[in-house]
């Protein structure tokens, strides 16, 4: 493989689709050397193979907003690769959602899902739908309309959809809704993160979160640390941000910022319970504001306009939003102001420059398809529940969730130690994923 010569192929086939040919570097520029040492690999055209989605589902969704005037939206569904089992990955719900988006989401998900040890192929969908501003009845009327589309490609077998970025717990269950109604399938099955009366996992919740801080407990004592008593700077105040705030506190750790589109709010003495349950009211309120948590708690969280969750002093940064949210500028801060490890919990929410800036200037760095499989995990452990009709405990849950973050912090180390005994995570996890895809299709012929 020769990894400029695909990235110059792959540029001209699809030009403009930034996130997702930055995604596919990031991941062939990983796996080279062990690719080059596999033939048989070469001779089957895995690279070429794997770089492209199954297919792609484009589709219109139109609706009527609460002043009776007609709306249009896009809605796609990218099933990327299904060779280790049906497509899985969440629906991403946002004004800037592309093609080119959910084409780096869903290959992402290829390999973070073959991380989580399941049998479990990567999809991904979406639309530009905004909920910022929209009501409740909006947010119905939207999902409905677009199931009406979406339900002739899922189904249990086949591919099963999440929440991701404006999707939660409320949209699922309008779409799950809606699914049965159409299909007259009444089984459980068809989408992940449901609620806890009708077969949702009891953890899905907090799941992404809270495999995030297992799996940043994992790497710290590797690296002979401790959690307790670090400050964290995360991003974001949405599902991921609000299961990670809440391990984090829970393991002895002070969060001290949370941050918005708006800007960051600082707080000194570290996140409260209080604060942390706050942050549901803010994402189901769809004002998409951080300052709101200033507003709340006066004198204890401080709000300032404009700027990131970087630039406040911590020993841990948690992106926990959206791609490319922390710049290499923004690692050089992070670095001059103490920080020293940086487990990225949205997906591909670091720019390459930072990555490189954190693994050249000893940051401890892990990628998001490896701090963040949890979410998917515990949506694996959902449908086992749905396919045999049981509910497992809360503690069966986390008990599982456990295990697999500690299983994807050792496949990253088996796969990602180097010759002078550092741990490249990126390489750990892009290799770790890749191997079990690449032998996966391999074994299953020319299709
Ligand atoms: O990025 C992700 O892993 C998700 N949005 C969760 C996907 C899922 O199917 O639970």
């Amino acid at each position: 493989m020769n990894v400029e010569k695909i990235m110059q192929n792959l540029e001209q086939k699809h030009p403009g689709e930034s996130e997702y040919l930055q995604a596919v570097r990031e991941v062939l520029e990983s796996v080279e050397e062990v690719y080059n040492q596999h033939p048989e690999f070469e001779k089957a055209k895995i690279i070429e193979r794997i770089v492209e989605p199954d297919r792609i589902f484009t589709f219109r969704v139109t609706w009527v907003d609460d002043q009776g005037e007609v709306q249009t939206n896009l809605g796609y569904r990218v099933q990327f690769n299904s060779a280790i089992g049906p497509y899985k990955g969440g629906l991403r719900f946002h004004k800037a959602v592309t093609p080119s988006m959910l084409k780096f989401l869903g290959f992402e998900q290829t390999f973070k899902n073959a991380l989580t040890t399941l049998p479990m192929g990567g999809g991904k969908g979406g639309s530009d739908f905004d909920p910022v501003g929209k009501s409740d009845a909006e947010i119905m009327r939207f999902c409905q309309a677009f199931m009406l589309e979406l339900r002739h490609n899922i189904g249990p077998d086949q591919d099963i959809p999440a929440g991701d970025v404006g999707v939660g717990g409320r949209e699922i269950g309008f779409l799950n809704g809606m699914y049965q109604k159409l299909s007259r399938q009444y089984h459980t099955g068809v989408l992940t993160g449901k609620g806890e009366t009708w077969g949702g996992s009891i953890l899905r919740p907090e799941a992404t979160g809270y495999g995030a801080l297992y799996f940043t407990e994992h790497l710290l004592h590797k690296a002979g640390k401790d959690i307790k008593g670090l400050t964290i700077a995360l991003s974001g105040f949405g599902n991921v941000a609000w299961g990670a705030a809440k391990k984090a506190k829970e393991l002895g750790a002070k969060v001290i910022a949370i941050s918005g589109p708006d800007g960051v709010c600082h707080i000194p003495e570290g996140i409260t319970d209080e604060m942390i349950d706050y942050m549901l009211d803010m994402r189901a309120s769809n004002r998409n504001k951080v300052e709101d948590m200033a507003t709340k708690f006066p004198g204890k969280a401080q709000f300032t306009a404009g700027k990131k969750a970087w630039s406040i002093p911590c020993d841990i940064a948690l992106p926990c939003a959206f791609q490319n949210e922390l710049s290499e500028d923004d690692a050089k801060e992070l670095k001059a102001n103490g920080c020293w490890c940086c487990c990225e919990v949205s997906n591909m929410g670091c720019q390459p420059g930072a990555i490189h800036f954190f693994q050249k200037n000893g940051v401890l760095f892990a990628p998001g398809k490896a701090v963040n499989a949890g979410g998917v995990a515990t949506s694996g452990l959902e449908m086992t529940q749905n396919a045999a009709h049981l509910n497992w405990s809360g503690k069966e849950v986390d008990d599982k969730l456990h295990w697999i973050m500690e299983n994807i912090h050792e496949q990253c180390v088996k796969f990602g130690t180097q010759a002078d005994g550092t741990i490249d995570y990126v390489k750990g996890a892009n290799i770790a994923g890749f191997m079990k895809v690449a032998t996966a299709m391999l074994e299953q012929g020319i299709i």
